[in-house]
């Protein structure tokens, strides 16, 4: 997937940052960045953790849009996590999601296809979905990247699915149903945008990917720059290097929701700006934030969290990249939202953002943030609170074989997965 370099050692350091909440900006025409304010930046350098120390936890939780309640930790202390396989053989699974309340699980290969995975008899052979006619997976980064289903897919049937194009477009399109409920309709799409990349990218990468369904009923898409598109990122009129913010139940195709930060811009889709390549974010609906990773270029990877009131931050990207100034030297990082996490290229080279564990089987992770990288190949987590990162651990010697983790995901039970480019789908669970 979009990647571009090669594994490095893991001697790097991760470094927790203050958190600091993006401020409303006004759009500006040129990349000046100028207009953005944030609270100031802290660096607290914090090691990795090696050993599961995790406080248990009575507090009990009902996850938005589930019914799962957190019971209190079993009696059986947690000593660490596993990964259990549920399916493999896939062409680098990009998506893992269910609708919600549905036992079925859906994965998106890279190429085009969405398949499900049943519970006991793992992946069925018969695609639920084929739109390889028209999604362009060469090179690296292209492919089908998003999947989302609408909160009440039961009834309506509609889903969203991120991909490029033959044209090597970004194109988000709406699908439904068929009279099968086992199968999508690949005649029913109804695009509601298909971008080219932006004028200045030099080639055919930093697509983003990420498509989800926030709280409120609005559907999130994250956008990259477009690789190298360096006139982007600042520049909140254009839809590039964004997380976007649409009402896909309302207007033709889409309408603007109230309260998006930039209503009278050229982009008034733009929720927050400044990023490089926002492969994967994810929404914690219980603390109301996103969990944004941004994939670095030189140096650094990072972790944003954006509360979801938190539209018009902006978060750097190219005059910054973790908490570092970059193509603007002389940057006054106050002037942006900055990462509550970053780590060095001497610690991986590519960050897969990941999810909030909300589900049941673990209550003692309840909360805990899990993301990965895809060249140092582990995984690690943290839970955020207070505005801080807290609670750092590596899960590397429980998860050995985690291998190069495209994707995160969740079922409906809110229990938690990754997918790896090896075409595994596995299950993280707990050892007691
Ligand atoms: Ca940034």
């Amino acid at each position: 997937m979009r990647r571009w370099r090669l594994p490095l050692a893991r001697v790097g350091v991760i470094v927790a940052l203050a958190s600091c909440s993006g401020a409303e900006t006004i759009g500006v025409d040129q990349p000046d960045g100028s207009t953005a304010t944030a609270a100031p930046v802290g660096t607290t350098a914090a090691p990795v953790a090696t050993t599961i120390t995790l406080a248990p936890t009575t507090t009990t939780t009902v996850v938005a849009g589930t019914s799962t309640t957190v019971p209190a930790p079993p009696d059986d202390p947690i000593r660490g996590l596993a990964l259990e396989v549920v399916a493999t053989g896939l062409h680098q699974p990009t998506v893992v999601t269910s609708p919600p309340g549905d036992p079925r699980l859906f994965v998106t290969e890279r190429s085009g296809v969405v398949r499900i995975i049943d519970e006991g008899t793992g992946l069925r052979t018969e695609p639920f979905l084929d739109l390889g006619d028209r999604v362009d997976s060469t090179g690296i980064e292209q492919g089908m990247l998003g999947l989302a289903f609408h909160p009440d897919y039961a009834d309506n049937g509609r889903l969203f699915v991120y991909y490029v194009t033959i044209e090597l477009h970004r194109r988000l399109s709406e699908f439904t149903v068929g009279p099968d409920p086992e199968a999508g309709d690949p005649g029913s799409e109804r695009v509601l945008f298909d971008l080219a990349q932006p004028p200045d990218s030099v080639d055919i990468r930093h697509y983003g990917g990420m498509v989800a369904f926030g709280p409120g009923g609005n559907l999130y898409v994250a956008l990259g720059d477009g690789a190298d598109a360096r006139g982007q990122g600042q520049n909140p009129d254009t839809p590039f290097a964004s997380i976007l913010r649409i009402d896909v139940d309302s207007g033709d195709p889409y309408a603007i929701p109230p309260g998006n930060p930039f209503p009278e811009g050229g982009a008034p889709e733009v929720w927050v700006y400044g990023l490089r390549n926002p492969w994967r974010f994810s929404i914690d609906p219980v603390d109301d934030l996103m969990y944004i990773a941004d994939v670095g270029q030189a140096a650094w990877e990072e972790i944003n969290v954006v509360p979801l009131d938190g539209g018009g931050a902006n978060l750097g990207w190219p005059d910054t990249e973790g908490a570092h100034c970059f193509q603007k030297p002389d940057c006054d990082l106050a002037d942006y939202t900055m990462p509550v996490l970053e780590y060095d290229h001497g610690d991986g080279c590519s960050v897969t953002g990941g999810v909030v564990y909300r589900g049941a089987a673990i209550p003692e992770l309840h909360g805990h943030y899990f993301y990965a990288d895809w060249c140092g190949m582990w995984v690690r987590s943290f839970r955020y609170a207070d505005r801080a990162v807290t609670e750092e651990t590596d899960w590397s010697g429980d998860l050995p074989d985690a291998g190069q983790v495209n994707t995160f995901g969740t079922d409906a039970d809110g229990e938690m997965y990754l997918a790896n480019f090896e075409g595994v789908v596995a299950k993280i669970v707990p050892v007691r």
